[in-house]
């Protein structure tokens, strides 16, 4: 077995730059040319192709870390020559290496174009800019000369967008625009520091700015009496060792809404405005926004409603884990029914969360307290838990949001009797 180092080549004039995208996994066939991995500087992005037809056998690079040339990315298999892969066909990329291009005009192609393949003239700059606003480069009209798309191309991309859907009134866009170009010299007011914003910071920003211009938020906010559930939970013990079992108020709150998404469908799913669809989902895969050193994270916890608690607690846990070593796959954070965000570990009550898009709802959770409830003629001690429901009103109206929140209180308080456990 044939075994090469996969390594970073010649990349000018640039050092310790960032790895911002992976391609490729453990066990990927892949053919020369391929891109392995993505590297972002300040002033561009590079696609790192392989010199070798083969077999991936270890990757030594994560997202986040820096790279310069000579660092080694990975190791592959090198295929022989009478075994065949099993590859879809793509895009021819051109290569630096193989197309024998000088070390001083590899800078100067990479300025100019990443998408060597395709026809699309345009610096890295403005791809840059594109994928910060969550705009795809390969459909934006490039009025320059042959079609070169400009930062400027990108901007009336955007606005033709937001208006197409008539969420956002034209008057709403002009402010908006005022505001983004008004330069505010902060320095003159105090010493200062400035800093890169992190990037699945970066990545996110987009997403949250089209949810909140494009989806009309109300959020019902609602105190849940978990008493019976906390009791529950808090007395769990393994059979065997008699050890406490720590389970989570999560794990009961994604089977309750999961229980609700069963009986109110149009809370598990995505609308096609354009299309005036709504796509329903007959899948359970709930959302939970998990808080890390790089950012907000919304991996997907699949089919919760054929999982019980230890492994609904276990997943959790784990992917939690994998989010915050950013070892979590790129598909992991897509295709979900409905999202929770919990801060009730840290504290708090109500909120407005965000509604995860494609989404319609969003599932707050602050912090459980006891408090004194006025229950059967007197006044009692209860474990008292709030939650903010964020839901798009253009497919949910008020009173099945409320529906939706008695059945959750239903399901964590009074038909509670262990039915979420199994
Ligand atoms: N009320 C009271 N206590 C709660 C609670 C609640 N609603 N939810 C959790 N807790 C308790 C847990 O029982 C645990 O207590 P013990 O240590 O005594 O067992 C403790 O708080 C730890 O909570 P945690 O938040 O660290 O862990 P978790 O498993 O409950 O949550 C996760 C996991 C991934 C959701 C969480 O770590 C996290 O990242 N939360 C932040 C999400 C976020 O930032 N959302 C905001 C999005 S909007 O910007």
């Amino acid at each position: 077995m044939d075994v090469e180092k996969l390594i970073v080549p010649n990349i000018g004039d640039f050092k310790d730059v960032e790895v911002i995208e992976i391609l490729i996994k453990n066990g990927d066939n892949i053919k020369k040319n391929q891109t392995l991995i993505t590297i972002e500087s300040d002033k561009s992005s590079v696609e790192i192709p392989s010199n070798f037809d083969g077999k991936i056998i270890s990757i030594d690079v994560k997202i986040g870390d820096k790279v310069s040339e000579g660092n080694i990315i990975g190791s592959l298999e090198v295929l022989k020559s009478e075994q065949k892969l099993d590859i879809p066909k793509e895009k021819k990329i051109l290569n630096p290496v193989k197309e024998n291009i000088k070390n001083s005009e590899i800078k100067d192609i990479y300025l100019k174009s990443q998408n060597y393949g395709s026809k699309i003239f345009t610096t890295p700059k403005v791809r840059r800019y594109a994928r910060e606003l969550g705009a795809d480069i390969s459909v934006i009209q490039g009025s320059e000369r042959k079609g070169r798309i400009v930062q400027e191309d990108v901007k009336n991309f955007i606005k033709e967008k937001l208006t197409e859907g008539n969420f956002l009134d034209k008057n709403i866009i002009k402010k908006q625009q005022k505001i983004d170009t008004t330069e505010i010299n902060h320095n003159e007011f105090g010493d200062i520091d400035i800093k890169d914003i992190p990037r699945i910071k970066r990545i996110a920003a987009p997403h949250l700015s089209k949810s909140w211009n494009e989806i009309p938020h109300v959020t019902q906010h609602y105190e849940v009496d978990i008493t019976e559930m906390d009791n529950f939970r808090k007395s769990l013990r393994d059979t065997y060792t008699g050890e406490k079992i720590k389970i989570t108020p999560i794990v009961f709150l994604m089977r309750a809404v999961v229980k609700a998404l069963k009986v109110f469908p149009s809370f598990n799913s995505s609308i096609d405005i354009n299309k005036n669809k709504i796509i329903l989902k007959k899948y359970f895969h709930i959302g939970i926004a998990v808080d890390t050193d790089h950012g907000l994270m919304v991996p997907k916890i699949r089919n919760v409603e054929k999982k019980n608690l230890t492994e609904l607690s276990k997943e959790l846990k784990k992917v939690s884990e994998d989010c915050r070593n950013l070892k979590l796959d790129k598909k992991e954070f897509y295709g979900g029914s409905m999202t929770i965000s919990s801060l009730g570990g840290l504290g708090g009550s109500f909120f407005t969360p965000i509604i995860n898009y494609p989404e319609v709802a969003i599932l707050g959770v602050g912090k459980a307290e006891i408090k004194q409830v006025f229950k059967n003629d007197k006044f009692q001690s209860r474990i008292i838990l709030p939650l903010s429901l964020s839901y798009d009103h253009r497919i949910i109206d008020g009173a099945e949001a409320v529906k939706f929140c008695n059945h959750l209180s239903d399901s964590l308080g009074k038909d509670f009797a262990y039915k979420l456990a199994v």
